[in-house]
């Protein structure tokens, strides 16, 4: 009986529930950046967050000592591919903006090298982001965005700058290197929000 039920429904059974729509799983973790490298000293690595009320800045110590998570998530890239259980070690941005005060609404996360993304700050605090020093149990090597990137696993992959070093809070959503080009404001991978 069950041979008739899997030549209708087999394929479909195979697609993982986790994958969204129009994504295809990947083993490996390709690598995607849209200018070179920057060569970054994590001795020199600074972070930097600007609001309309001021600056704050922690040196890579200073910002891990805000409490390093582990945790487990999807990533999904507008170029359709899916990584699924990457384990990532960060600090949660939620532990950063204990310590911010701003009544701005969105965030332009800005990256060494220049690549810019815009983020509303309801995607990244409540559990939603983290600042990533870690990956697959390795220090973040510098084509991944080592020493240290933004992880925005419910967006698509280009809202997790790499290189990152700070962000500063806007008023308005104003669209950041790719969504100048053409990409989605926000990048919902479950609603498909590619470009537009
Ligand atoms: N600074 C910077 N961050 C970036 C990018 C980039 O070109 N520069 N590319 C984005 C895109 S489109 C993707 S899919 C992911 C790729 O990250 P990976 O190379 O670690 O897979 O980084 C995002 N963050
Ligand atoms: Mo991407």
């Amino acid at each position: 009986m069950s041979f008739i039920t899997r030549g209708f429904s087999g394929r479909r059974a195979e697609r993982d529930p986790r994958l969204p729509p129009g994504q295809t799983l990947v083993g490996d973790w390709p690598v995607l950046s849209a200018g070179p490298t920057p060569e970054i000293d994590p001795d020199d690595w600074e972070f930097v967050v600007r609001t309309e009320n001021g600056e704050h800045r922690w040196n890579t110590e200073q910002l891990q000592a805000l409490g390093m998570e582990d945790i487990t998530v999807d990533i999904h890239c507008v170029t359709h591919w899916t990584k699924l259980d990457m384990p990532w070690r960060g600090v949660s941005l939620d532990r950063i903006f204990d310590e911010v005060e701003t009544a701005h609404d969105y965030v332009m996360a800005h990256s060494y090298g220049g690549y810019t993304t815009n983020v509303p700050l309801e995607d990244l605090l409540d559990g939603k982001s983290w600042i990533a020093f870690e990956a697959d149990g390795e220090p973040l090597t510098p084509e991944h965005g080592g020493p240290a990137r933004l992880l925005v696993p419910h967006l698509y992959f280009w809202k997790s700058a790499k290189w990152v070093r700070g962000l500063v809070t806007m008023p308005d959503d104003d669209p950041g290197f790719w969504e100048q080009n053409g990409y989605h404001l926000h990048g919902d991978p479950w609603q498909e929000e590619r470009y537009w």
